[in-house]
């Protein structure tokens, strides 16, 4: 019999818990430090990292570049490892204090969006774009996308936290959000069977929030082995739906933003020399089998 633990009455903060982000964590919300954001010329303020959250805002922001669609922006890096989303800047734009944030400065009176979905449907309405006006297709749409959002914590702060990040592996947590996130990976499997695409025929924002988080993990790009320790091969539909995302080119672009690549971005002139980054951020030879 593993250790086990017993609830006190009353929970209190006062243990380490270790992990990755111990160092951030907190129960409590709001600004923990005074500090500025940095503002560029652009209409559009981004304040994000390059992770599967953040990587939704900036494909999408270069899918609208690649159409032709007046959407520049400045992309700052938010780095949350070192505590930037708890600067008082950043918490004004989102007081979740999280990744991504967006500002707004394309009108007369700048405003804030926060949320990786709300900024995707607030820059799809902005720009009729990636979001059909039908009803029935803008319902698939906006479903599938919910759909995303709901499921992430489950990959990340359930599946990805206990089988990558937390100081011991735990039996229980892993199998319950290995299930659970196998459970997601045949959503998309069984639909991505129906359809080329989660909406339908078209490729929408659904597909973008889908991608940074299901064809990174088709691809193996997170959480070290869970591609194998999942058994993705089992999700063709999945595969050849990662295959033809990742081959799109602002997908390559909008990936490598505000990390280590290409840290902030300001014009398209940024991803001049970062071929290589770009093609190693989709690089997928398939599933292991092994
Ligand atoms: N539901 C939010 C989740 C955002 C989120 O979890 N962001 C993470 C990075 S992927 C973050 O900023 N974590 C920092 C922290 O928890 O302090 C969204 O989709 O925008």
């Amino acid at each position: 019999m593993p250790d086990t633990y017993t609830p006190p009455k009353v929970w209190t903060n006062d243990t380490e818990n270790g992990g990755q982000f111990a160092n951030i964590n907190r129960p409590t919300a709001g600004a923990r430090h005074d500090r500025d954001l940095p503002v560029g010329d652009h209409p559009f303020q981004l304040y994000s990292l390059g992770t599967p959250n953040g990587q939704k805002v900036t494909v999408m922001f270069e899918e609208l570049l690649a159409a032709a669609h007046a959407a520049e922006y400045d992309a700052w890096m938010i780095n949350i490892r070192d505590g930037d989303q708890f600067g008082s800047g950043f918490t004004a734009l989102n007081p979740n204090g999280k990744i991504p944030a967006l500002e707004d400065r394309s009108g007369a009176a700048p405003f804030r969006v926060f949320e990786s979905g709300a900024i995707l449907i607030h820059l799809a309405e902005k720009f009729d774009f990636l979001l059909p006006k039908d009803a029935p297709a803008r319902a698939e749409t906006l479903s599938w996308l919910n759909w995303q959002m709901g499921t992430a914590p489950f990959l990340g702060g359930g599946f990805g936290h206990f089988y990558a990040y937390a100081p011991e592996k735990f039996e229980y947590p892993i199998n319950r959000y290995a299930m659970e996130t196998k459970r997601i990976l045949s959503v998309a499997d069984l639909r991505l069977g129906e359809t080329e695409f989660l909406a339908g025929d078209d490729y929408s924002i659904a597909d973008i929030a889908a991608y940074t988080w299901l064809g990174m993990f088709m691809r193996g790009a997170i959480y070290g082995d869970a591609a194998r320790f999942l058994s993705v091969h089992e999700y063709g539909n999945l595969a050849r739906w990662t295959r033809s995302i990742g081959e799109r080119p602002a997908v390559r672009r909008g990936l490598i933003v505000n990390t280590a690549a290409l840290r902030e971005r300001h014009s398209a002139s940024d991803f001049d020399g970062l071929d290589e980054a770009m093609s190693a951020s989709v690089e997928w030879k398939g599933p292991p089998t092994d």
